[in-house]
């Protein structure tokens, strides 16, 4: 008969918890299926060494993360296909004035740094 009043007490040291949790999981969560494939992406033998320029639609921007999510074409010059994926930025400063929706080009740093942009221009 004493229970009753102790069934509370779990009921409340749950709901911070969960409260907390939906907090943490409001911002956009990147793409999962598509980061990973990310890691079957060798790069080809011939690795350019300068930058890596191509052309997308932009599908989500965080500044204060400085990520960007890029609809992208294919990139010949490390044999990457088209497809959605999530970019960092070198400096975030560049994302100003991109938008979702913008069609853009970017330039990745490297062939080895490739999920870096250091540029990128709306068209
Ligand atoms: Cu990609």
């Amino acid at each position: 008969m004493t229970s009753a009043g102790l069934d509370r007490d779990p009921l409340k040291a749950l709901v911070l918890p969960i409260a907390i949790l939906g907090a943490a999981c409001s911002p956009p969560a990147p793409e999962p299926a598509a980061t990973a494939d990310m890691g079957a992406m060798e790069a080809p033998a011939e690795t350019p060494s300068g930058p890596i320029t191509s052309m997308g639609t932009v599908t989500a921007i965080d500044a204060a993360a400085g990520t960007v999510s890029l609809d992208h074409e294919a990139i010949a010059a490390i044999n990457w296909p088209a497809m959605s994926m999530q970019f960092t930025t070198e400096d975030p400063a560049i994302l100003q004035g991109i938008a979702v929706g913008d069609r853009v080009s970017f330039e990745l740093k490297n062939a080895s740094e490739t999920q870096v942009i250091t540029a990128i221009a709306k068209q």
